[in-house]
């Protein structure tokens, strides 16, 4: 096989996938320009700097600008690869492709025969292929590929991203990928690039089924993320511990349930599904379901909150331990614990003591509202707090000693504080040392677990 020659890259979005993206490619000694809209995270990234939390990226990028490979302006340049890592946000109820259909034609005037586009948003089926009509369009003298395989000047293929905030830069070289091109030949160049920094299996198929692949994996997620929700429901109704229930089935060699939480956020679980169903809108029958018992959730956490407030007097204060979508990131889109926090920001009566270690300052939602305020840490939040909602599980608030939830009620949403969860080796090896349970499941002699058992 004859082997490319790939001098620069060219990645069109540096957000959450495209920046670390960039890095990797550049620490490899290939050139990378960064393209993106903002001036300002083009200029931020210019400076060596990152405006993304993502363990160790802030280094590499540093280091890639140093070294002359990562550059970002706000239009794409002439390169051999171009990468596009847009948003693909659900607008509506549906697929918003505009951004991925803008790149597209950010790209068009730059392309040279030879050159490789890889779409790497997550996008309906059917959607690279229209990319490529849209490309073919607007360079009538270049010839895009077809299925049929026939000879052409632009490779294109479908390349979902895979990564997990908070692993970006491990799995971005560790996992296997799924690569789907527009034609057998479009594979096999995208290949060779990938090849360059993945040490994962690449495995290919056409665009259409890497689209789907993509959707279905994280459809996959939510569906077992809402058996958990649901069986946190489902336990809190019938008076069982659902994090021992969980621990103790998952002792079995072929049963694996997630955990349960106040909802699903982020950019990708909260969303992909749903281009599934609005792809086959009669057929994804559980797909969508799984997606209302995850947005169902946080109002559920919300009663259990009103159940804590019940029979004290007013003002209550209430420490709220987490915005973020989940642990240790400071993504806060489609964040259910930001979505329970605003909620209750409306309510009379009520002091709201929120900490995030991963932001630095209120979203605009809670930044204009008089009763809530921002403290830097879970301690701060507790202190003379009378309610403690636990609702993401940060690490820094796994390490919050249990003495300091004394005589507060707590609604611990990720059952960190759970007692038969959190000394679960303990209790293994002296059942006696284990907290005791008081009637009703509460540890009522030290703090009061709403959730899930109360
Ligand atoms: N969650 C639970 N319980 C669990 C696991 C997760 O409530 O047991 C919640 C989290 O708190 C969060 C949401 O689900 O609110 C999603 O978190 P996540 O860690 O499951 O996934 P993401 O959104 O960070 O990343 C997912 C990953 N997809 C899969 O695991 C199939 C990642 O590999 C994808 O690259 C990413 O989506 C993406 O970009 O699509």
């Amino acid at each position: 096989m004859r082997t490319l020659s790939i001098n620069k890259v060219c990645v069109v979005g540096l957000g959450y996938v495209g920046l670390p993206t960039a890095a990797v490619i550049a620490s490899c000694g290939v050139s990378v320009l960064g393209a993106d809209l903002k001036r300002d995270v083009v200029e931020t990234i210019n400076r060596g700097d990152i405006h993304i939390v993502e363990p160790d990226l802030k280094a590499t990028i540093a280091d890639a600008v140093a070294d002359g490979f990562l550059r970002a302006a706000t239009e794409p340049e002439p390169a051999d690869v171009f990468i596009l890592a847009v948003p693909t946000p659900l607008t509506d109820g549906k697929a918003d492709v505009s951004y991925v259909e803008a790149a597209a034609r950010s790209i068009a005037p730059q392309l040279r025969p030879g050159n490789i586009v890889i779409v790497e948003s997550t996008c309906p089926p059917g959607t690279t292929e229209r990319l490529t009509q849209i490309l073919a369009d607007l360079r009538a003298d270049l010839r895009l590929p077809s299925g049929r395989n026939e000879p052409c000047d632009i490779f294109v293929a479908y390349c979902p991203e895979r990564v997990l905030p908070g692993r970006v830069l491990t799995e971005l070289v560790e996992n296997n990928r799924v690569i789907g091109g527009v034609s057998d030949e479009c594979s096999r160049r995208a290949v060779q690039f990938y090849s360059i920094f993945c040490k994962g299996v690449l495995q290919t198929t056409d665009a259409r089924t890497a689209e789907m692949c993509k959707l279905a994996e994280n459809a996959f997620r939510d569906v077992n993320i809402a058996y958990a929700n649901e069986l946190s429901i489902v336990c809190d109704r019938l008076g069982v511990d659902v994090w021992e229930l969980i621990r103790l089935a998952n002792g079995h060699p072929r049963v694996n349930i997630l955990q349960p939480g106040p909802g699903v956020g982020g950019h990708c679980v909260a969303v992909d599904p749903w281009f599934i169903v609005e792809a086959a809108p009669h057929e994804a029958r559980i797909i969508r379901t799984a997606r209302e018992i995850n947005d169902g959730k946080p109002a559920w956490v919300i009663e259990k909150v009103r159940a804590a407030l019940a029979g004290r007097a007013a003002p209550i204060t209430v420490a709220c331990l987490g915005l973020a979508f989940k642990a240790d990131v400071d993504d806060l889109r489609e964040s259910p614990a930001l979505h329970i926090v605003e909620e209750l920001a409306m309510w009379a009566d009520l002091e709201l003591r929120v900490c995030e270690p991963f932001v630095n300052e209120l979203p605009r939602s809670l930044a204009r509202r008089a009763n809530v305020t921002m403290v830097a840490s879970g301690e701060r939040a507790l202190d003379g707090a009378d309610v403690v909602l636990l609702l993401v599980n940060h690490s820094q608030f796994a390490r919050i000693p249990r003495e300091a939830l004394t005589g507060k009620t707590v609604v611990d949403t990720r059952g960190v504080w759970c007692p038969r969860r959190s000394d679960t080796a303990a209790s293994f090896r002296n059942r006696s040392a284990a907290p005791t349970r008081a009637k009703g499941g509460s540890l009522s002699e030290e703090f009061l677990l709403v959730e899930p058992n109360a």
